[in-house]
């Protein structure tokens, strides 16, 4: 075993935005080149919402979506991963806040709690971004017992409607789930 990776599973939580360049296709091929790695499984996916910029406004709109993985990977890692497929995929960092072809966001990962320069666990502002809690509510289950669904359904609570978010398709990714052929 290399110190980058244990042989537990842990479930993790992860949104992604993109508002440039083909948005659906940029998101389906992110979650293809995370389910691609050997030591990551994405397990569900949400629906896949348009939503209006939040923090700077002059900016396209997003197509907005969170997915569910199973991975062996440490947190850190599986960010590391999450950059590389970002720059992959043509991410450049100039505004803040600002326009991008795909950010992906680590929210929650089973059983870690953290806050290192690099990466905060649970992401500290998650329940205060509507983009993020509508997509995540759609693939946490009811019975979701370590904290993750009270999040997700008290931020929910106090988010006044589904104002800036509609729903653009159901699914942008279905390869590699065994029910999308039933
Ligand atoms: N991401 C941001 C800033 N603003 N607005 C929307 N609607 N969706 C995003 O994903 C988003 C944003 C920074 O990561
Ligand atoms: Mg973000
Ligand atoms: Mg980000």
């Amino acid at each position: 075993m290399n110190n980058h990776s244990t042989s537990e599973e842990s479930e993790a939580y992860i949104a992604l935005g993109a508002n440039l360049g083909d948005r659906e296709g940029t998101l389906a091929e992110a979650l293809n080149r995370l389910n691609g790695h050997e030591a990551i499984q994405i397990v569900r996916c949400s629906g896949v919402y348009e939503t209006e910029p939040v923090g700077y406004l002059d900016q396209p709109q997003f197509l907005n979506m969170a997915a569910a993985l199973v991975t062996t990977l440490e947190p850190e890692s599986l960010l590391n991963v999450m950059l590389e497929i970002e720059t992959g995929l043509g991410r450049t960092r100039d505004i803040r806040n600002g326009p991008r072809t795909v950010d992906l966001d680590l929210l929650w990962m089973e059983g870690r709690s953290m806050d290192t320069p690099h990466l905060t666990l649970p992401h500290p502002r998650m329940h205060e971004r509507a983009f993020v809690l509508f997509p995540l509510n759609d693939i946490v289950p009811q019975d979701e017992g370590s904290g993750l669904r009270r999040i997700v359904t008290s931020a929910l609570e106090d988010i006044d409607g589904k104002d800036g978010i509609r729903l653009w398709t159901t699914s942008v990714w279905e390869d590699g789930f065994g029910h999308s052929e039933s």
